[in-house]
């Protein structure tokens, strides 16, 4: 059967320092995310007529998992699908400013980039306690920001995700504690365009 995996860190631990520093890298990748993959796998021993159906499909289709392992699929699934997606939208000396079709659409749908920072920096703040801001595509295709609490993924409520970002207190506790606003703004730093445009161009089909 094949169980779920933990995929590598596509770069160092340190390739995000001074915005993200490695010691949290690397806790947040091998610890935390491992976690989840590792009790999602102990979830799905439980119902093995699951363990051949894709992540994403577990996440669209909660309501079809069993109950006795709905919550652990919502919570750890969701916590495997957030990351691997998280660790792909950053890397070394990124940044600047969103490109090609997606830079079109967020200039159309959104007001521009400035506009979008305003309103993804407002979700990823206000969201109280543990979660997610989001960038995702609506089922009509059309770019929206919001929140999500815990682990809870964007594909549960119809949406695909496409830029994320963590705001547990583990993602930035050791080099921000509380500064909350000062790591998401440093955050911008690392967002990969290229990647984040590949997720809209593949969620566009
Ligand atoms: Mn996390």
């Amino acid at each position: 059967m094949s169980a779920h995996v933990l995929p590598s860190l596509p770069y160092a631990f340190d390739a995000l320092e001074p915005y993200i520093d490695a010691r949290t890298m690397e806790i947040h990748h091998g610890k935390h995310h491992a976690t989840y993959v590792a009790k999602l796998n102990e979830a799905l021993d439980k119902a093995p007529e699951l363990k051949g159906r894709e992540l994403k499909t577990l996440l669209q289709q909660l309501g079809s998992v069993p109950e006795a392992i709905r919550g652990a699929v919502r919570n750890h699934g969701g916590g495997h699908a957030n990351h691997s997606l998280f660790w792909g939208i950053m890397g070394k000396g990124k940044g600047g400013e969103p490109v090609g079709q997606l830079g079109a659409a967020i200039k159309q749908e959104i007001g521009g980039f400035a506009a979008l920072r305003e309103k993804f920096n407002a979700a990823a703040t206000a969201q109280f306690g543990s979660g997610w801001a989001w960038l995702s595509l609506d089922q009509g295709g059309r770019l929206v920001i919001h929140a999500l609490p815990n682990q809870d993924s964007p594909l549960s409520e119809g949406k695909t995700p496409i830029l994320g970002l963590d705001v547990w207190e583990h993602a930035y506790y050791l080099k921000y504690q509380n500064r909350r606003p000062e790591y998401i703004e440093a955050w911008w730093s690392v967002v990969d365009w290229e990647a984040v445009e590949a997720n809209y161009r593949a969620a566009r089909g």
